[in-house]
């Protein structure tokens, strides 16, 4: 996959399930312009498709490349995306016949465009390196070549003429490469436990904040801790996690607040395994605040996809509090969500004008002050 250099010329191809809502399907498509925007592409047209069950061969079938084929044609474009999670095979496939009307014509799908927003928002060495993982483990196969993929699926291989020894250079040549990231990756989650075992051993608490991507949690961390990590109306502009102190009078101690990296939906487990070190703080973290965008027409589904993601990564559900956050641009009624999500201690907040956060503060101190005695 080539570096991005200048702004990239795209199309999305907006796979529609016909069994899901209509608005559903819209605001997913929504959501896929938005991840294109976060990477500056210019989207140059866009294609629709209403399909049943992806083909096996091509997931879009051999008619809709030919239209593909001919808008990028047409409007020179650099790169199409697939609104989906595809298989190698599948993109390689559709990647030849493209090429035919531009050779150099790249073929994504939802998760290799959010791996590039990664790796165009990473800037510490451990971000960086999880990229790597979640990239060498999503994509190995077409970054190290067709012929380990055609031996897995056990078909083609003849027809192409890669021979099985030479598959087996590549698989290995992979492995090996992702077993270096992995080691160095395995020393920095081992610093990171040291130091949270450290932590835990003075007497630390912890609280961090976590929640689907762009929902105002670094908002609420700078708001909570007076630091100044990046704010940014994108998806993914926080990809390492960062560590504040909130100072709580009643029990005269300071508290450790962590932010980290947003969620999504549909990411494949790979990719969140490869977070995992980034994770460890929410993962161990004595409360969570669960910072949720109030105005979002889809608040119900990401609360789920953001509850799926902490239970996959090993996370009860126990100490989370819901944080409604922009409330400021907020039609929907307080009280349908207090009701139904009561057993959140949900709490209603606008780290933009300020309103709420010294609930959240409260929050927080009646839990520690609950919990203290109990452990001693
Ligand atoms: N209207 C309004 N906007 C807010 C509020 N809080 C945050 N925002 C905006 O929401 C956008 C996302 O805020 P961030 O704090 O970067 O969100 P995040 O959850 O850390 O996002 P990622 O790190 O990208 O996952 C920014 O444009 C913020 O200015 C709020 O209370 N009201
Ligand atoms: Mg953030």
């Amino acid at each position: 996959m080539q570096e991005i250099k200048n702004t990239l010329r795209i199309i999305p191809v907006h796979i529609v399930d016909p069994h899901i809502l209509k608005e559903e399907s819209v605001l997913v498509g929504e959501e896929l312009e938005l991840l294109i925007a976060t990477l500056g592409g210019e989207i140059v047209d866009r294609v629709m498709q209403k399909l049943d069950r992806p083909h096996r061969a091509t997931f879009i079938g051999s008619g809709k490349i030919e239209e593909i084929s001919t808008l990028v044609k047409k409007t020179n474009a650099d790169v199409v995306v697939l609104g989906v999670m595809a298989k190698a095979n599948q993109i390689h496939a559709i990647k030849l016949e493209i090429q035919k009307e531009n050779p150099k014509i790249e073929v994504w799908d939802r998760i290799d465009l959010i791996l590039q927003i990664f790796e165009k928002h990473a800037s510490t060495t451990e971000a960086k390196l999880q990229i790597e993982l979640a990239r060498m483990k999503y994509m190995g196969p077409r970054i190290y070549g067709m012929g380990f993929v055609m031996s897995q699926q056990g078909g083609g291989i003849g027809t192409l003429g890669i021979g099985e020894t030479n598959t087996e250079l590549m698989k290995r040549h992979w492995r090996n490469e992702m077993k270096k990231v992995t080691d160095q990756l395995a020393k920095i989650t081992k610093t990171r436990e040291q130091q949270l075992d450290r932590r835990k051993k003075t007497g630390y608490k912890t609280v961090s904040i976590v929640g689907y991507t762009n929902a105002g949690k670094s908002s609420l961390f700078n708001a909570l801790t007076g630091k100044k990590t990046l704010v940014e109306n994108e998806l993914f502009a926080t990809l390492d996690s960062s560590i504040g102190t909130l100072y709580i009078s009643e029990i005269k101690k300071e508290i450790l607040v962590t932010d980290t990296i947003g969620f999504i939906r549909n990411l494949p487990p790979q990719l969140i395994e490869a977070f995992k070190s980034t994770l460890m703080e929410s993962i161990h973290a004595d409360i969570l605040l669960h910072v949720i965008d109030m105005s979002d027409p889809e608040i119900d589904t990401k609360i789920q996809v953001v509850n799926d993601i902490l239970t996959d990564i090993g996370r009860d559900l126990k100490d989370v509090i819901y944080v409604f956050n922009k409330i400021d641009v907020t039609s929907g009624k307080k009280e349908d969500f207090v009701e139904r999500y009561s057993s959140f201690s949900p709490l209603f907040i606008s780290v933009k004008n300020g309103e709420g956060i010294e609930t959240v503060k409260e929050a927080i101190t009646e839990r520690l002050v609950a919990k203290v005695p109990e452990e001693k």
